[in-house]
């Protein structure tokens, strides 16, 4: 007799997890700072690591956040379940943010979500496991580590894993990438980009557009960090490029622009005219329904009455001066880093700041040594993939008086 009563057949787990070569990037940061705090009780650690926003949220979305809990306080305006794609309010809203920069969309390719990053782990399961992936090297680890979770690659190979296509970004291509020379199938680009913060030009994102059309490809395009663009010239969404309504699928949040890290709102844009080699237009958005109003119950109804704010005209004047504080700190970031003899990129249409490390140190080396030395929680640039190797990340988000403190304590502590 076996284990059990059927013999020895039990229930196993999913041993793509197996194959994940290392635990998820930010918790092992938050891991070591904690090591830190405990060896080095009553030093003051600064955090520039994680991408988490510090500045209360508006007047505008406040009022909206508590209209949102009165409605739910009287019998005449209580709502339960809403529809799983979103508030149809809110869907209305969002198509007439993306009309205002030329881009004409349908309410239904509209869905609101509870984030950007479920949403990017999320879209991999409505394509077949046998799609090659193609990521920018370095990205968010989020979207290789659900596809090796999906089951898409092999195993992990040093610091990547068989099987998915890493696109280099590095100084020589000022950190955007040239279209894969080999045929892949789904593509995720991030622009302003995490962790580099380059921002792809238009000219860049229509060589992927034309790409992916000629190979019915998939583009998934994470647009979280849009807000930060102010150069009118370049795209804050893949859709201002023609032909990108029949490839890219475009992830977008309002964790960045509007302080919701913890609130949780975001939406994906999955139009009807994408076309894969086995699915004909209004397919792939008509699988995304089906996964999320199966596997989705909708964003909080209260959280959507704030997300209606924010995109607001008076919302959206509100939100700008925030981001304008942020960047404000990307400059102070960047002139520091700089004065200190630091080569770093980023930062100017993007909350983060990409440095080199110094005397050919790896990046986890120089992540203990700047919060060793300075006490300064940065993130290291190897997390985000083997072209991150020799850099690290340092996040403009944060209160104005601790990046100065850390920008000071980096120029005074830290022995390079
Ligand atoms: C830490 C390119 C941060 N625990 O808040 P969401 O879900 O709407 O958006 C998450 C997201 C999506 N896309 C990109 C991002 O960079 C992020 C947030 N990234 C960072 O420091 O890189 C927060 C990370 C969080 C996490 O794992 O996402």
């Amino acid at each position: 007799m076996g284990a059990t009563l059927f013999g020895d057949w039990m229930a196993r787990i999913n041993k793509n997890y197996d194959k994940l070569s290392a635990g998820y990037l930010f918790p092992e940061i938050a891991k070591r700072t904690k090591a830190f705090v405990e060896k080095n009780p009553g030093v003051e650690v600064l955090r520039l690591g994680i991408g988490n926003t510090t500045e209360p949220l508006t007047p505008a979305v406040i009022n909206a956040l508590h209209f949102g809990v009165d409605k739910l306080a009287d019998v005449r305006t209580y709502t339960g379940y809403g529809d799983e794609q979103g508030d149809s309010r809110l869907r209305k809203m969002i198509v007439d943010f993306y009309a205002k920069r030329g881009v004409s969309l349908e309410v239904d390719e509209v869905f609101v979500s509870d984030g950007a990053k479920p949403d990017s782990a999320n879209i991999q399961s409505i394509f077949g496991t046998d799609n090659i992936v193609a990521v920018q090297d370095p990205a968010y680890p989020v979207y290789v580590d659900t596809n090796v979770i999906g089951g898409r690659t092999g195993t992990a190979n040093g610091s990547t894993y068989e099987g998915i296509v890493y696109m280099r970004c590095d100084e020589s291509n000022g950190f955007f990438p040239d279209v894969p020379k080999q045929k892949v199938d789904l593509i995720y680009l991030c622009s302003p980009n995490n962790p580099t913060g380059a921002v792809a030009t238009k000219d860049q994102l229509k060589g992927f557009v034309d790409y992916a059309r000629a190979n019915k490809a998939v583009i998934i395009f994470d647009s979280a960090y849009y807000s930060f663009i102010s150069d009118p010239s370049l795209p804050r969404s893949i859709y201002e490029i023609p032909g990108a309504k029949e490839c890219a699928i475009e992830i977008n949040s309002f964790s960045k622009s509007t302080g919701f890290t913890g609130v949780r709102l975001g939406w994906s844009i999955v139009p009807k005219a994408i076309v894969t080699e086995d699915a004909p237009t209004g397919r792939v958005n008509a699988l995304w329904n089906r996964r999320q109003t199966t596997m989705f119950n909708g964003a909080s109804n209260i959280v959507q009455e704030g997300g209606l704010a924010a995109l607001s005209p008076g919302g959206l004047i509100e939100n700008q001066k925030i981001i304008d504080y942020y960047m404000e700190n990307a400059r102070i970031i960047r002139d520091g880093l700089k004065a200190k003899g630091f080569t770093v990129y980023g930062g100017t249409n993007a909350p983060y700041l990409w440095v080199k490390t110094k005397n050919g140190m790896s990046s986890w080396d120089f992540f203990d040594k700047i919060l060793n030395e300075a006490h300064v929680v940065t993130t290291p640039g190897s997390g985000f993939g083997p072209a991150g190797e020799g850099y690290f990340r340092v996040s403009a988000f944060g209160h104005r008086e601790n990046v100065v403190k850390a920008v000071d304590s980096i120029r005074v502590n830290l022995k390079v």
